[in-house]
């Protein structure tokens, strides 16, 4: 598939998918909505991880501000164009990592935290932009980010729309990991062989229950969690994995 504001990169299971205007910080425009949004939608065979990252010094700045004429039903835009993308990335068929290389602003932010994992360069930052220019918070922010970090310091992150620095992030439980500069492109790599190795069933079970979590009570949550660990156990990631416990080998995930 051809695409105008985006790379794809397909390297054994993992496919990077890179956000590339970065004169602009990768900022999002309708293009680059629709081709996230088809990139994770239909995934090349054998891929088992997405990595999702930016190009340039910026991982994205959120809604283009150039485009503000084009985007002026901001409803419209958020319902037919944003909300499809982040649908993708939530409902993507394998885990997606956001690697954060660098500030993530806006929008640009909140699609890095519906991400199932975000791991940020030292050098990152996340700002909640919106307020800046009039806006409130979207792509997801004010579900996920309350979720994560509490009411204070949502509130504040969204009020100030100041930066939050990478390690603060990992420090409030906003993201995974914060890592040197210069050993991102390397732990982002292994991160995503690691997970492109992986029981893939198993990832996404635990995806839907942990998300599920949050409008359950723990009745719901342990039916859940039987249900979907009887599928687990049915799988031959589950026959694999105490094979190889068994035999005190490493596993050979299949991801079936
Ligand atoms: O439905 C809807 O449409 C509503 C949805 C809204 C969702 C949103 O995301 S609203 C929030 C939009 N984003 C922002 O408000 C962030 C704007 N950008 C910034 O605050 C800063 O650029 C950054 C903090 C991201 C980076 O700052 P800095 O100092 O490192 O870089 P810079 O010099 O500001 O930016 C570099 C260039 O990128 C610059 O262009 P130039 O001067 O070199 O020609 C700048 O204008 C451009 N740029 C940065 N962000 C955007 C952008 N151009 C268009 N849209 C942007 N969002």
């Amino acid at each position: 598939m051809e695409f105008q504001t985006i790379r794809v990169e397909h390297q054994d299971a993992v496919l990077r998918v890179v956000m590339n205007r970065p004169e602009m910080m990768n900022a999002l425009n309708a293009t680059m909505r629709q081709e996230i949004t088809a990139a994770l939608s239909d995934l090349p065979e054998g891929v088992r991880c997405v990595v999702l990252t930016g190009e340039g010094r910026g991982f994205c700045s959120g809604q283009d501000l150039t485009d503000a004429g084009a985007a002026i039903d901001l409803e419209r835009t958020l319902r037919e164009e944003y909300e499809p993308m982040l649908r993708a990335i939530t409902g993507c068929a394998v885990p997606v990592i956001a690697a954060v290389n660098g500030v993530a602003a806006g929008a640009g932010a909140n699609v890095a935290l519906v991400c199932d994992v975000v791991i940020a360069a030292n050098s990152a930052s996340f700002i909640q932009a919106f307020t800046r220019i009039g806006l409130i918070p979207d792509a997801g922010g004010t579900w996920y980010i309350p979720r994560a970090i509490g009411h204070a310091r949502a509130m504040g992150a969204m009020l100030f729309a100041e930066p939050v620095s990478a390690q603060q992030a990992v420090d409030w439980g906003m993201i995974w990991q914060a890592v040197p500069d210069e050993e991102f492109e390397a732990v982002v790599a292994n991160r995503a062989r690691q997970l492109s190795e992986g029981p893939t069933g198993a990832y996404l079970s635990i995806r839907q229950a942990v998300s599920a979590s949050f409008g359950n009570d723990l009745e719901e949550q342990l039916a859940l969690e039987a249900q979907l660990q009887g599928k687990a156990g049915h799988s031959r990631d589950f026959t694999e994995g105490v094979g190889a416990f068994l035999q005190k080998r490493k596993p050979n995930f299949t991801g079936r």
